[in-house]
């Protein structure tokens, strides 16, 4: 509390106010992404795991969970070690099938009951995003943009299912449900024809998107991406594309930190885009060199996003997610690691002397501004977290581990 103290009168003297910093933080939720849980293998099917889509999990830490309970009894853990609200983001491929035969195009509210129920009982709000990969249909990599309209077709039903599942969702639990499409479709190799496949796309999206529903309840986003595995040279659903898209049809634009050039970040997206879209879904991610969705840490990227939507009190128009997958170190770790980097990065542009950097810009005192910007970099933010943690009834940093090592030893370990 000492600590905390000098903290506040620190910021204090440069017009900050950490009280509103602390309450404000604690009403902003962050989407916890389910696949971080199980190396994005999802539930569809005994031992199922990940396939095509451009997309790899690594590493082979012990105590992956075989189902459904054990993935939310270690998001249990997670969510313990997490202070403030967070929401979970689930992928379509964790339906609960318990023996059914229905496919994809077919899926209902139904086979998600027990994530309901898990997310009923904590006050937390589901997203939700049909899964385009891990299935025999899209076993060639291409999805909405198939060739064969009977594939096509295929993947536009699953689309549309998964809409009305995401509308029930908010309507049971009482929150918004985002549902977010996105698509593994492109080539390999130099494409000959760019164009066809992108009028498909349109033509599919203009058809998942068809039916209205209540704007309440659901809310539908599209996600862009520069390249994967097996599709280097070529994506249908590029930002380009995507922006143009949601521009015309007023959808929320999900920016994946990992989804644009190694030295492109998404900082400076937010401003544009929300000029022209109704909301923005971020995805917080950590590509190193290439979009390998390692860990959301503290890094400057992280940072320079937070700064972006608090300066301009753009909170309600963004989506806080998070969308990495790491099997090498313990995977609930990860969770909790990459929720706090982000919430962090939250506090940190919180605890920025908004008013006062504006007024430097405005009247050209440029030399200030630097000044200014260095020395809030020095002041004591790890105090202010602590308190923040405190708050919430979590432990701080340094403790959380300890917790996390003895569900490893008592419970993965027994897997
Ligand atoms: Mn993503």
């Amino acid at each position: 509390m000492k600590s905390y103290e000098i903290a506040k009168s620190l910021y204090s003297d440069l017009g900050v106010d950490t009280e509103a910093a602390l309450d404000a933080l604690a009403t902003i939720p962050i989407s916890v992404q389910c696949w971080q849980g199980d190396d994005v293998a999802g539930l569809e099917r005994v031992g199922a795991k990940l396939e095509g889509g451009g997309l790899a999990a690594t590493g082979n830490y012990l105590g992956k969970p075989r189902n459904g309970d054990e993935l939310r009894a270690d998001l249990d853990v997670a969510v313990e070690h997490i202070p403030g609200p967070v929401r979970l983001n689930l992928h379509a491929c964790y339906a609960e099938k318990n023996g059914s035969d229905v496919d994809r195009d077919a899926y209902t509210v139904d086979l998600y009951d027990r994530w309901i129920d898990w997310a009923s009982v904590r006050k937390i709000g589901l997203d939700f995003n049909p899964s385009y990969f891990s299935h025999p249909l899209a076993a060639d990599g291409l999805t909405l943009t198939h060739p064969e309209e009977s594939i096509r077709r295929f993947w536009i039903n699953h689309g549309k299912a998964c809409r009305k599942i995401g509308e029930e969702m908010g309507r049971r639990l009482g929150s918004r449900s985002t549902v977010n499409v996105w698509i593994p479709d492109g080539s390999k190799d130099t494409p000959a024809d760019r164009l066809t496949p992108r009028e498909r796309l349109s033509a599919s999206l203009d058809e998942v998107f068809s039916e209205t529903l209540d704007s309440n309840l659901v809310e539908d986003a599209v996600e862009c991406k520069l390249f994967g595995i097996g599709s280097e040279s070529y994506v249908v659903g590029s930002h380009e594309f995507y922006y143009g898209y949601a521009i015309k049809n007023q959808k929320v634009l999900c920016l994946d930190s990992g989804h644009f050039h190694p030295t492109e970040t998404l900082a400076d997206k937010i401003s544009s885009t929300l000029m022209y879209v109704p909301a923005v879904l971020l995805h917080l991610s950590r590509g190193v060199r290439w979009d390998s969705d390692h860990v959301v840490i503290l890094e400057d990227p992280t940072k320079a996003v937070a700064e972006e939507i608090i300066r301009y009190g753009l909170t309600d128009r963004i989506r806080f997610g998070l969308d990495f997958f790491d099997a090498s170190i313990n995977r609930i770790a990860a969770w909790v690691i990459g929720t706090r980097a982000a919430k962090q990065a939250l506090l940190l542009a919180l605890l920025q002397p908004n008013e006062e950097l504006c007024r430097l810009e405005a009247t050209r005192d440029f030399t200030a501004r630097l000044a200014l910007q260095e020395r809030m970099k020095t002041l004591p933010f790890g105090l202010v977290w602590e308190e923040f943690c405190n708050r919430q009834s979590t432990l701080t940093e340094g403790r959380w581990l300890t917790e996390v090592r003895a569900y490893e030893r008592d419970v993965l370990a027994a897997r």
